[in-house]
């Protein structure tokens, strides 16, 4: 009964979808319940969702002549939907030779790997990739939507949670992204969000050889282009037999954190200056000359956004110290205070990862 119902109540929905757009809409449902599948890389708790996968076709121009060969040399789709502390995305792929564990750090897509683009507009786009180290373990890296996008980030830094499990056929993604991080790049939950998605194919030791992506940019194929998601609200309450709070299964991954801000140059306001020149002394990993530098500025600084900032930096390099009562104790002074999202994003980010240490 009650799937015949959100069944109907889905149908519906899709049928309403409008085609305003001049990019590729996927439709799809936002949940008022928590998460109704499991991260662990298994995806026949996607069921319910009752929707037919997309097509992830269109062949980028990085992609050797000729490649893909077939489909089941690469050939992928994918599902999505949200609910209100999530966006999950799962992503099936065929792929005939599996190769992982051999990309360095900050270039999986050189291995076998999956990559979401999610952006408001085409320009900064937060980039999440997927893989596996050669011992099984998923592996998560992307890039920072901000300039100057130096960064590949471990994107589990944010919250975001992925397993990716082998088949013989090829291999499945499961991944959650939370809408707290969406929100930091200016979506608000009410619109369509911008989107693409591709997989990278490699089959021998060296870089990929195919590159299969949702959105492609006809006028400037290097540029990267956006599909739209569109979340329509339902009510019911969404649940799988297996369905949990959003748990990852499966294996843990290793954490490493890389948060950086970039050198603030050129500007007038001396204390911008200072702080530039404590966050240079943070990437030289000299944390302890870095903190009393932040500790003089704070002392002496009266622009709160500038305390605040500071106060983060802090946060940060007491926790690459491993001290990390003294950088959950001003983490926690920044999430309770009037500091900007970014910044309380930013603070909750080192208290999941002091978690995750403490867990080793
Ligand atoms: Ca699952
Ligand atoms: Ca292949
Ligand atoms: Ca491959």
């Amino acid at each position: 009964m009650k799937k015949a119902a959100i069944f109907l109540l889905l149908s519906l929905i899709f049928i309403i979808a409008q085609t305003g757009f001049a990019a590729e809409l996927y439709d799809t449902v936002s949940t008022q319940s928590d998460a109704a599948v499991v991260i662990d890389g298994e995806n026949t708790d996607w069921n319910w969702l009752n929707r037919d996968p997309a097509k992830i076709g269109t062949i980028n121009i990085w992609s050797n002549q000729g490649r893909p060969r077939n489909d089941s040399d690469l050939s992928a789709t994918f599902m999505c939907y949200k609910d209100t502390r999530n966006i999950y995305v799962t992503i099936n792929v065929f792929d005939d030779r599996l190769v992982f564990g051999e990309a360095p750090f900050g270039k999986l897509y050189q291995d076998d790997a999956v990559e979401i683009i999610i952006g408001m507009s085409q320009d900064n786009p937060l980039k999440i990739w997927v893989s596996m180290d050669s011992q099984g373990k998923t592996k998560i890296e992307g890039r920072e939507p901000k300039s100057p996008q130096t960064y590949p980030f471990l994107q589990k830094t944010l919250g975001i949670k992925s397993v990716l499990a082998t088949n013989n056929k090829g291999y499945t993604v499961e991944i959650a992204i939370p809408v707290r991080v969406i929100e930091s790049l200016g979506w608000n939950q009410t619109e369509a969000l911008g989107m693409n998605i591709r997989v990278y194919d490699d089959d021998d030791s060296d870089q990929c050889e195919s590159v299969l992506e949702w959105s492609g940019n006809p006028v400037n194929p290097y540029k990267v282009s956006l599909n739209q998601v569109n979340f329509h609200e339902i009510i019911s309450q969404v649940s799988s037999e297996s369905g949990n709070q959003g748990e990852v299964t499966g294996n843990k991954q290793e954490i490493e954190i890389i948060l950086g801000e970039p050198v603030q140059q050129n500007n007038p306001e001396n204390y911008e200056n200072r702080l530039g020149l404590a966050l240079v002394l943070e990437e030289e990993k000299k944390y302890s000359e870095c903190i009393s530098k932040l500790n003089d500025l704070i002392s002496e600084c009266k622009d709160i956004q500038l305390i605040q900032k500071c106060k983060l930096a802090l946060g940060r390099n007491y926790f690459f110290l491993n001290d990390f009562g003294s950088a959950r104790k001003i983490c926690e002074e920044l999430i309770d205070s009037d500091a900007d999202s970014k910044i309380i994003l930013d603070a909750r980010m080192i208290l999941v990862s002091i978690e995750q240490k403490k867990e080793q």
